[in-house]
């Protein structure tokens, strides 16, 4: 039983009223320890602790914060196996994810930002008679809050920007997934960094997250999660000014075109459709194809997608483990019901109920990849974010008809294109309103690059020189010669 804890001015403490929520296990079903249900009493000793720790925190050197990150970098590196641990057992994901893209990532996002500021570019703008200095500030307190799909990846992709521009933070992950952010406290109390400048407090989104969005010292917002939590995060910290940056949901479009060799990019498809169970915004979750190409595409996918390894993440031949929840389950479940009524037809998959996952413990979330045919581009299974285990197939004729689909729903987020000629995928992609487009590859990532969408996918963009600027405020000095 590990009870999580939340790290106020370098201390573990349990939230001020003592109330806590269990914190389940989904691949056992299992209550493995509990979260603090932290309140604004929480968010506001976190943030007065973040204040006091703000001015010497932003007094070390650029060159300092540097070296602090490295030094995260290294310490976590050397625990990656409590970090691989730790997410299997709060998510339910395999252990070949928890490894190769968790645990390395949250390592990555550590030595990235540290190696990426050292090329950051003084800001000076010469005229005939003055000279402007720009000048990177700090925003000052900074509200992190952070989904379940990724838990210390995505917490770490902005906790190291954010601690590089000289800001501290007040952190809050996903009430399902607490351990890794209060294991990142404890190894950054370990390594001596100074007290208050990173602070976790854990707790449901409408309590502890809004006292965060709401906390009038807390001047700028990195959100990541659901468009509709997007939407009440946005309508509190708008009108209060704050910089706010957003990474919302999506429904991402797989595009394959005529002239894809299937054979070679099958695999790459099925994982692009099916990493992490489908939990990743970035997934493809619609898959378009030539109406020429559409029974040799449906019957090789479908193919590949039954030889997924669904079971125990412990196995590292598993390629599936569990959904992050029973009732993100049957949230996923009702959309493949609703599909049915839609007017589609199940290839392979379906509930739980109808297609169990065989030897599973009683109570885990598990549910096998399901695959949907002859819906609408228009149907809510086709426009609406599922975030499991569930691509619908479409059929194309033309590219006017594919990029109507395509650029046909509420998100605009990422999405991916199978081709033999890249320069064709490459003009195809500019007309696809997205933020992130990927030819003949999925989720390669290059760190420098802005990452986020557009329409309801989010505000703003992170990564490289775009989360250095997100998380400072710019200055500049006009001095006449
Ligand atoms: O997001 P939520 P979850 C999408 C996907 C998924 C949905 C729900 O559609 O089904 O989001 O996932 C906190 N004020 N993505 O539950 O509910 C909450 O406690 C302040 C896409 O993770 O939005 C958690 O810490 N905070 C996404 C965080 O917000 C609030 C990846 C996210 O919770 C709050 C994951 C409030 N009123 C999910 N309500 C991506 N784009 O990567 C909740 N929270």
């Amino acid at each position: 039983m590990a009870d999580v804890l939340n790290y106020i001015n370098g201390e573990f403490v349990p939230s001020s009223s003592g109330a806590t929520i269990d914190n389940i296990n989904p691949a056992t079903g299992a209550t493995i320890g509990t979260v603090p249900a932290s309140n604004s009493n929480d968010v506001d000793a976190a943030t007065k602790a973040a204040l006091d720790a703000l001015p010497e925190w932003k007094a070390t050197s650029f060159e300092q914060r540097i070296e602090w990150l490295h030094a995260i970098a290294d310490a976590l590196e050397a625990q990656s196996e409590t970090i691989i641990a730790l997410e299997m057992e709060d998510t339910g994901k395999p252990i070949t994810l928890a490894t190769n893209v968790d645990a390395y990532r949250s390592v990555a996002n550590f030595r990235f930002f540290a190696d990426h500021g050292k090329q950051l570019p003084e800001l000076r703008y010469d005229m005939e008679n003055a000279t402007n200095f720009v000048h990177r500030k700090p925003i000052g307190v900074v509200g992190l809050i952070t989904p379940w799909n990724l838990p210390l990846y995505l917490l770490s992709w902005k906790v190291a920007p954010a601690l590089l521009m000289g800001n501290t933070i007040v952190a809050k992950p996903s009430e399902m997934t607490p351990q890794t952010a209060t294991f990142l406290a404890k190894v950054l109390g370990e390594i001596g960094l100074p007290k208050g400048v990173f602070n976790v407090v854990h707790g449901l989104g409408p309590d502890a997250g809004q006292a965060i969005i709401e906390h009038p010292d807390i001047q700028g917002i990195s959100f990541t999660g659901g468009t509709a939590t997007g939407k009440i995060v946005a309508a509190t910290a708008a009108p209060m000014f704050k910089k706010l940056s957003l990474e919302l949901g999506g429904k991402n479009a797989t595009i394959v075109l005529d002239d894809a060799p299937l054979d070679e990019m099958m695999k790459s498809i099925v994982r692009a459709s099916f990493a992490n169970s489908g939990q990743i915004c970035l997934c493809g979750s619609r898959i378009f194809i030539p109406e020429s190409r559409y029974d040799e595409f449906a019957s090789s996918f479908t193919w590949h997608v039954e030889k997924l390894i669904v079971g125990n993440p412990h196995h590292e031949r598993t390629n599936m483990g569990s959904l992050i929840s029973i009732e993100h389950r049957d949230k996923v479940e009702s959309y493949i019901e609703l599909a049915i009524e839609e007017g589609g037809h199940i290839l392979t998959g379906g509930t739980s109920s109808q297609h169990p996952v065989p030897d599973v413990p009683e109570g885990s979330a598990f549910l096998r990849p399901t695959v949907i045919g002859g819906l609408e581009a228009t149907s809510r299974c086709a426009i609406e974010e599922i975030f499991g285990p569930v691509v619908t197939l479409h059929t194309y004729t033309n590219e006017d008809e594919l990029l109507d689909m395509v650029n046909g729903t509420p998100y605009g987020l990422a999405g991916s294109i199978w081709t033999g000629d890249k320069e064709r995928g490459h003009q195809l992609a500019t007309k696809v309103e997205t933020g992130i487009l990927w030819v003949n590859t999925w989720l390669h990532r290059d760190l420098r690059t802005p990452f986020g969408g557009v329409k309801n996918s989010g505000v703003g963009r992170e990564g490289g020189d775009w989360s250095l600027n997100f998380f400072s405020e710019l200055l500049n000095v006009c001095i006449h010669e």
